[in-house]
């Protein structure tokens, strides 16, 4: 039999496609087994400090409301890797170094050595539109970043704590934002080690501020710096300086353009203002005057709060927006602004189509 060319090109290509899969399945499955030695090796200690066990969630009541806490595998994901980084804790290390006496090094095993504390925190990502999901609630588990900075003794020329990510990403903030709230290291998250997408082994968590300024995963360094010598990777690239989270409501049901059937409808969503809280919700449809929403529990400043209301929803399609009120008594935003330099504001406004 004779084979030509083409043919033997081919047998040879079967063979290289058999190879290259069986290579491909050996690499997921290194990766698999590396990502479980991750876990196995990552023996998160009790909190030193715990938080009470969340209240009853509302959201089992009211379908299509955001739970209280977002579940690790729904959580918004939000960086620049275009493959999550795989850290093995045998190379691992955190500095903390730059502006500071006592530059301090530490392994994972003597990070999660010190005390941690929980913080039930709502992180935000400052491309979330008016309405949008980039946006969660967890409770975090770390070690306190005020206490470590203050052991590397800073000098008091810096102004700025930025963090660095194995894959080179950064992000600062002001050293005034470590003004007494629980900014950390966290290490876990929702009760698990620290997912890979979400910045394993280690990443900072700093209330009030938005991801791109403060929320390295993956995070390797801190460096103490000054803004007027270095930037972060999104404010190189115009994003503003300073990053806090504004003032937010949100109608998580019924969907915009979504139809319901005549009748009793929950209207209920989620409001923020990380370090002040909610204070009030209001709601109007179409016309009518605005109504006062039922709150959910506050179960902290820092996170999100759940609103809702009963409505008698008429045939017809009907407008319906949200307005909060933070606990220090500021309105929200009615400005049409866009997430370009420093986040959206404006009212969320959906249409419904009753039926
Ligand atoms: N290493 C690294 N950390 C990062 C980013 C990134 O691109 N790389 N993006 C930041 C941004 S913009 C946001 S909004 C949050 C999102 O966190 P999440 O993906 O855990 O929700 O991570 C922050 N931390
Ligand atoms: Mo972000």
């Amino acid at each position: 039999m004779q084979i030509s060319r083409r043919s033997l090109f081919k047998a040879a290509g079967a063979i290289g496609a058999v190879t290259l899969s069986a290579t491909a399945s050996a690499k997921i499955f290194s990766q698999k087994a590396v990502e479980q030695i991750n876990r196995t090796k990552a023996l998160i200690p009790k909190p030193f400090k715990s938080l009470p066990p969340p209240p009853l969630d509302p959201a089992l009541q009211t379908p299509g409301l955001s739970p209280l806490f977002t579940p690790n595998q729904d959580f918004f994901r939000i960086d620049t890797a275009y493959t999550v980084p795989q850290v093995s804790l045998d190379t691992w290390k955190l500095e903390i170094n730059g502006l500071v006496s006592k530059p301090i090094t530490l392994t994972y095993d003597q990070l999660i050595a010190r005390p941690t504390f929980e913080l039930d925190d709502t992180i935000a990502c400052v491309s979330n539109e008016v309405g949008g999901r980039l946006i969660g609630n967890a409770r975090w588990q770390g070690i306190r970043l005020d206490d470590l900075i203050n052991e590397a003794q800073p000098d008091s020329s810096a102004d700025q704590v930025m963090g660095y990510s194995v894959d080179g990403f950064s992000a600062g903030f002001p050293l005034a934002a470590l003004d007494g709230r629980d900014a950390m290291i966290a290490v876990a998250m929702n009760g698990e080690a620290l997912p890979d997408k979400h910045g394993w082994p280690a990443r900072i968590i700093v209330p009030g501020l938005f991801g791109y300024v403060s929320a390295t995963k993956w995070l390797t360094r801190i460096e103490l710096t000054r803004f007027d010598q270095k930037h972060g990777y999104w404010i190189q690239r115009g994003w503003s300086e300073r990053g806090p989270i504004k003032l937010q409501s949100r109608i998580d049901t019924p969907l915009d353009y979504g139809e319901v059937a005549v009748g009793p409808v929950a209207i209920a969503g989620v409001a923020w203002a990380p370090l002040v809280g909610i204070s009030k919700i209001e709601v109007q449809i179409d016309d009518q005057p605005w109504r006062t929403a039922v709150l959910g529990p506050e179960i902290a400043k820092t996170t999100w709060r759940q609103w809702w209301i009963d409505w008698n929803a008429t045939k017809g399609a009907h407008q319906v927006t949200v307005r909060a009120i933070d606990g220090a008594g500021n309105k929200q935003s009615t400005a049409n602004v866009p997430i370009d330099p420093n986040g959206a504001e404006g009212l969320h406004t959906i249409t419904v189509q009753v039926i």
